[in-house]
């Protein structure tokens, strides 16, 4: 079993009957989705919200309820990957694309459970980008104040196009080299006007890290899995 999956499997031992399920994004949240098909096939009884269209596309193959978001009053667990976790368990996500549904599930959770592999592990975050979603208008004069944060810009890309988030935005990779204070560097981002959203996640809605590794081995990094 690959690092990735045995986090998965690990994540989904909590989740209980006629849960609210939220369901990640991503070649991590993969597993998971699949394993809680199985779960469904075998009479769990759950339902589901997605963070992006492609899971909920994975979702419905596999038989799993799905509710829709003005049905439910909040989510009782969310399982989710992450492209990169510093030593204070702050994340960035957004390598998908799918952030902003992602920081809606991850902020209304009672129980929020990131799951990795031991490649993820950072002391400070700036590896990965940090991918930024933007309403399309006036994206171009945002991208100078990114810069004047630190970091180089680099609007995504699909094909020729530039990559559409399921809510119909553009997303700007931010690279910075050294993020010392996540929460500040947050709050700068949010402050130019169009953006939606940055792939930073304060370690506060942060409950369990579960990662993975080669060697086959799962280890609960934060929390405290019973
Ligand atoms: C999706 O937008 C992302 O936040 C993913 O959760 C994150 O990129 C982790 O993806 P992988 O599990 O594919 O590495």
């Amino acid at each position: 079993m690959n690092p990735k999956q045995l986090a998965a499997l690990k994540a989904v031992e909590y989740i209980r009957e006629d849960m609210i399920v939220g369901l990640g994004t991503g070649t991590t949240a993969f597993y998971a989705i699949e394993k809680i098909g199985e779960m469904v096939q075998g009479g769990l009884r759950i339902r589901t919200v997605s963070s992006s269209l492609a899971s909920a596309k994975q979702a419905v193959a596999a038989g799993i309820p799905q509710a829709g978001m003005t049905e439910i009053k909040g989510i009782d667990i969310y399982i989710d990957g992450a492209d990169e976790v510093d030593e204070r368990f702050n994340l960035v996500k957004g390598g998908g694309g799918a952030l902003t549904r992602e920081k809606i599930l991850a902020f209304n959770s009672e129980l929020f459970i990131v799951i990795i592999d031991d490649s993820k592990l950072s002391s400070t975050l700036g590896r990965f980008p940090i991918a930024v979603e933007m309403v399309p208008f006036g994206y171009n004069l945002a991208i100078p104040h990114l810069e004047a944060l630190g970091c180089k810009t680099i609007v995504r890309q699909s094909g020729d196009n530039f990559y559409k988030t399921d809510n119909g935005n553009w997303i700007i990779d931010c690279q910075f080299q050294n993020i010392t204070d996540p929460k500040a560097l947050e709050e700068a981002i949010h402050a130019i006007p169009g953006v939606v959203e940055c792939g930073l996640f304060s370690n506060s809605w942060v409950d369990r890290v579960i990662s993975g590794n080669e060697d086959g081995t799962v280890r609960e990094l934060k929390g405290n899995l019973s």
